[in-house]
């Protein structure tokens, strides 16, 4: 077995990993990256868009944020649609903030550059990894790659790998307590070469089901649709396709640009919560501890806000200032995420539909996307949690 040392072993190089790691640096503090994917697949993995306002400012403050500048589209508002007529929620003016549209991936790639220019600190394509003694001080990575074992020795682990990763299931199972709501739909998604039809985002509540317009540049549009949650991709040829999309969408005129479809693909929706984050030399951080249904654009900004309070956790272990906010870590992310887990439902239900809604259920829908979108207090709720709460990273 081949054994390294490091100070935080990170499992997992999806926007947590890679920026934790950075952060890391920057406070001077050692981490290494094991991922399994390669730097390719990273780098061309299509999946969130918008970035909130704090997000942009982290990337921004700490080098990463150049391309993201001059690449990115600033959006100060989303519109609301339903019943054929569109709504427009000016977040800038309610909250002084915007978004940015920047894609995840493009996220990464600036990240991979960065963490590769400071040396050799992400192992691509590794396999079978695993984490060991993670109630002690000297808890350990091990994985494969290229026929070999290795082994990565740290003081702690920082679990950056998804869902459907590894360090979750390896916090004892009386530790553990898991939420879940799994939702009875799914988006199916599309990256079109396509002007997008509206500068801002276009929100769809239709009762076909809900419709999601994005974008990715002044020429890629990205296109949700709501479908069932086994949704087979081959009942959805392109035609059908834009069909329901110019459907969902239509009203005020608008006239959806149709283009070549470059990828489809179905999300499955759930919101789901680990607690705790944390147990003894083992963190959680991003999609491993929870996901929100994308409705809200929340799950990548989740993850900075967790890898946020967990550098500064780190940077005040190392610097000997004591193990209060590593103690405090999981406590100070779930107060957040949990406000983010109400906003990404409530977006959620609202705009829906849901097959077993009696007609009392659809009235009340449409009641509440009318004052939504027409109190000035219930739409400013609206815009702060979108522009996102603040990373009371402390
Ligand atoms: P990731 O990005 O899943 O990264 C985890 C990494 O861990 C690796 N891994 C392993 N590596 C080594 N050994 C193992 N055993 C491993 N197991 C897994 C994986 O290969 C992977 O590279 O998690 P992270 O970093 O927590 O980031 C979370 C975000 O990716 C996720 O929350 C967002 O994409 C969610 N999301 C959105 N978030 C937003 O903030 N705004 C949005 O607009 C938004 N839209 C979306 C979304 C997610 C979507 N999909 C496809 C799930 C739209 C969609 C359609
Ligand atoms: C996206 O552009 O992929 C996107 C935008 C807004 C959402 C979800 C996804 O709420």
């Amino acid at each position: 077995m081949r054994s390294e040392r490091t100070q935080v072993g990170i499992v997992g190089a999806g926007p947590a990993g890679l920026l934790l790691s950075h952060l890391l640096a920057l406070a001077g503090i050692e981490s290494i990256i094991v991922e399994a994917r390669s730097r390719l697949h990273l780098e061309e993995r299509i999946r969130a868009g918008v970035l909130e306002q704090e997000t942009v400012d982290v990337l921004r403050e700490t080098g990463v944020g150049a391309r993201m500048d001059r690449e990115g589209l600033v959006h100060h508002g989303i519109a609301l649609k339903f019943g054929g007529k569109g709504h427009r929620i000016d977040l800038t003016e309610l909250t002084g903030k915007g978004v940015m549209v920047y894609g995840q991936h493009e996220v990464v790639k600036d990240l991979i550059a960065a963490r590769l220019e400071d040396g050799d600190t992400i192992r691509f394509e590794v396999e079978d990894t695993s984490v060991h003694d993670i109630a002690s001080e000297q808890p350990s990575i091990r994985y494969a790659k290229d026929g070999l074992d290795h082994e990565i020795r740290c003081d702690f682990i920082a679990g950056c790998d998804g869902f459907h990763g590894i360090c979750r299931p390896a916090l004892p199972d009386d530790v553990l307590r898991v939420y879940e709501r799994v939702y009875p739909f799914a988006w199916l998604g599309i990256l079109a070469k396509a002007p997008p039809a509206s500068h801002e985002l276009i929100y769809a509540n239709h009762d076909n089901g809900f419709a999601l317009l994005s974008m990715r540049s002044p020429e890629i549009s990205r296109l949700y649709l709501q479908c069932a949650p086994d949704e087979d991709i081959a009942n959805w040829p392109d035609e059908r396709i834009w069909e329901e999309l110019h459907a969902r969408l239509a009203g005020d005129g608008f006239v959806l640009d149709e283009g070549p479809i470059i990828q489809k693909s179905v999300t499955a929706m759930r919101s789901f919560v680990a607690e705790p984050m944390r147990h003894g030399r083992l963190l959680l951080a991003g999609d491993s501890a929870h996901i929100v249904p994308p409705t809200g654009a929340k799950g990548m900004n989740l993850a900075v806000g967790d890898v946020r309070v967990m550098a500064r956790a780190l940077e005040a272990h190392y610097a000997g200032r004591g193990s209060e906010k590593l103690d405090a870590y999981s406590q100070t992310c779930l107060r957040r995420i949990w406000k983010v887990q109400r906003f990404s439902w409530w977006m959620t239900q609202m705009l829906h539909r849901f097959d077993d809604d009696t007609p009392f259920d659809r009235r009340r829908q449409l009641a509440e996307l009318d004052y939504v979108t027409s109190s000035r207090a219930a739409a400013q709720s609206l815009a702060e949690n979108y522009v996102g709460l603040p990373m009371d990273w402390g």
